[in-house]
Parts: C-alpha cells; sequence; structure tokens
C-alpha cells in the first residue's frame, strides 16, 4: 500500500466495521508506555503530523527539551473518530512502585487526564481503583505501546526488568506489546533490536520523531507512522474476531493488578523482615568480637 491508501484505512478504520462488530468497544486506546524522555510525547505529535497530513508541524504535547519528566499527567489525544493515543507518565526506573502504577494506567483503570502520582503502597492502589470505578471505562480497546530510545541503548542488566514490564503488559492487555524505537540512528540500532527480538517482541518500529528542530517530511518517515497504526489496527481487527466481553475484560485486569500489587507489598515486608534479622545478626556479632577482644 502507498502512503495514501494507509492514510485512508486508517482514518476511516471503526470498530463497528470488524467481523463480529464492535461488540461493546468504542475506540482504540494506544497506551504509550516507558522510560522518561524516550520521546513518547514527540512520537505523539510525530503521529498527528503525519496521519492528519496538515501541512504545519504543530507542537500538541509537552514534549520536553531536554531528558527531564515533562509528562506527569496521563493526557489523551484523539487522532481520529476511533483511535486515542494515551500520553502516560514516564519514569525513571521500573522500580516496583513505578511498574505497579504503568500497569495500573495500562490497564486503563485510572481515571484519564489527571495527574499521575507514583502509590506507595498496597491500600493506595486499592484506594485508587476504587475511586477508578467511579467513572469506569469499558469500551476501550487497549493496545500497549513501548516506546524506548536506541540512544538509550540496553545493558545486559535492563533486560530482564524490560522483558518482565514487556511480559505483564501482555498478560495484562492481552496483546503483544508493540515496541517504537525512538532516536534510531543515535545508537546502536542492529543491536538494541536484536535484544527486543530476544525478549519475543513480536512487531518493533523504528524512527527519527519529528521534532520543532526537525520536521523535514519524507516518503520513508511518513511510510513507518503510517505502517505502524496499519499493523496496530490489523491485529486489533484479528482480535476482535473472537467473542469479547469487555466488563469482564476489565474486571480481569484489576485482579491482575491487585494481585501483582498484594504480591510486591508481600515481597516487601519479606525483604524488610530478612534486613531486620541481617541487622541483628550482624549486632550480635560485633557484640560478640568485643567481648573476646575484652576477655583477652
Ligand atoms: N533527535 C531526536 N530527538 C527526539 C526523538 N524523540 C524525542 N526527541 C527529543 O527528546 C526530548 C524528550 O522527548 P519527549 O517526547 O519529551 O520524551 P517523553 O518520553 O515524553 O518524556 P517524559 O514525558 O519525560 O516521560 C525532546 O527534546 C524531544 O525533542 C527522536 O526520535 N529523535
Ligand atoms: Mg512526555
Amino acid at each position: 500500500m502507498d502512503t495514501d491508501q494507509l492514510r485512508e484505512y486508517i482514518t476511516s478504520f471503526s470498530l463497528d466495521n470488524c467481523a463480529r462488530g464492535s461488540q461493546g468497544y468504542n475506540r482504540v486506546l494506544l497506551q504509550l508506555f516507558g522510560y522518561m524522555g524516550n520521546g513518547k510525547s514527540s512520537f505523539i505529535n510525530s503521529c498527528k503530523y503525519v496521519v492528519l497530513d496538515e501541512g504545519e508541524f504543530k507542537t500538541y504535547t509537552d514534549a520536553g527539551q531536554s531528558d527531564g519528566a515533562r509528562t506527569t499527567r496521563r493526557i489523551t489525544y484523539p487522532l481520529t473518530d476511533t483511535i486515542t493515543v494515551v500520553d502516560n507518565r514516564g519514569c525513571a526506573k521500573m522500580n516496583s512502585y513505578e511498574t505497579g502504577e504503568i500497569f495500573a494506567q495500562l490497564g486503563n483503570l485510572l481515571a484519564l487526564d489527571q495527574e499521575v502520582v507514583w502509590d506507595k503502597g498496597y491500600q493506595s492502589i486499592v484506594h485508587r481503583l476504587v475511586e477508578g470505578d467511579m467513572n469506569a471505562n469499558y469500551s476501550d480497546f487497549i493496545v500497549p505501546i513501548f516506546v524506548y530510545s536506541v540512544k538509550k541503548g540496553i545493558t545486559e542488566e535492563e533486560v530482564p526488568e524490560i522483558k518482565d514490564l514487556l511480559d505483564n503488559a501482555r498478560t495484562l492487555t492481552g496483546l503483544d506489546p508493540i515496541v517504537v524505537l525512538t532516536f534510531k540512528s543515535q545508537g546502536n540500532l542492529t543491536r538494541v533490536r536484536a535484544k527486543f527480538k530476544n525478549m519475543g517482541t513480536e512487531r518493533i518500529f523504528q524512527l527519527e520523531n519529528f521534532t520543532p528542530s526537525d520536521h523535514l517530511r519524507t516518503r520513508a518517515r511518513d511510510q513507518e507512522i503510517l505502517t505502524f497504526f496499519y499493523e496496530v489496527l490489523k491485529d486489533a481487527e484479528f482480535r476482535m474476531r473472537g467473542k469479547r466481553d469487555p466488563p469482564r475484560e476489565r474486571a480481569d485486569r484489576k485482579k491482575f493488578i491487585l494481585y501483582f500489587a498484594h504480591e510486591r507489598e508481600m515481597k516487601r515486608e519479606r525483604e524488610k523482615k530478612e534486613q531486620a534479622m541481617a541487622a541483628q545478626q550482624a549486632k550480635g556479632e560485633r557484640e560478640k568480637a568485643t567481648k573476646g577482644c575484652l576477655l583477652q
């Protein structure tokens, strides 16, 4: 397909046209997640620029000037009548608090367009999930998109953390997260791609985001973004061939997050106990050594 045909497919896509109809869904929600400063907000600007094809480059999001935590709210950006992209808050490191929060964001269980705070324990996440139920949304078909910068690179130590995150995102949403590699010409693209392939990622896209200082449209740049949306929608269409039950699926996502948060709390308690025991043991040994010295 050429770029015009791809754009036509994307802008006219409707869930009503899926094999079994929309089954209660009314939008495809692309959930962007990833580390801070890896280009999530810029990716949304790039998508709007190419898909809407309005000619002029505009900045819709709060894309940063440097590697700082620019986006602190979860903001929705409608792209077409059916497709909406969500700019989720990026995190510095996937520690377990931040991952719990990311799953709650990804699972679409918290209110949209609000400030994101990293939760501080089991009670806090339960509280926020219950609050989220007040305006529960059952009609979003969630597609997880992991945005990662090639410039950042991946060390061997980072692989298990990222793989865990991608595997959990898959269990939570029922879809393999699609990886979008940004800053594609500013690092070792082949190596980063290979790392994601080894982690089991099926779909990887790579681009240089359009930014205020570089927004030259080329056919190849347009093609990458349009093909990305085409594949996202084809995957959604494929998943919609089966029978879907949006309220059931939301309940399953909620169970997953509660289970995850509970496990995390238990692990923290265990670690606290182990640390206290180790400190006690070290103290005992120091006292024994001091006594030994005094007796000599
Ligand atoms: N050269 C180049 N610069 C990029 C690319 N993607 C993002 N940038 C720049 O990198 C900086 C950070 O990008 P953002 O889009 O704000 O990153 P983010 O992931 O939204 O960051 P947080 O909101 O902090 O999580 C900005 O100055 C962008 O202009 C890219 O693919 N290539
Ligand atoms: Mg951002």
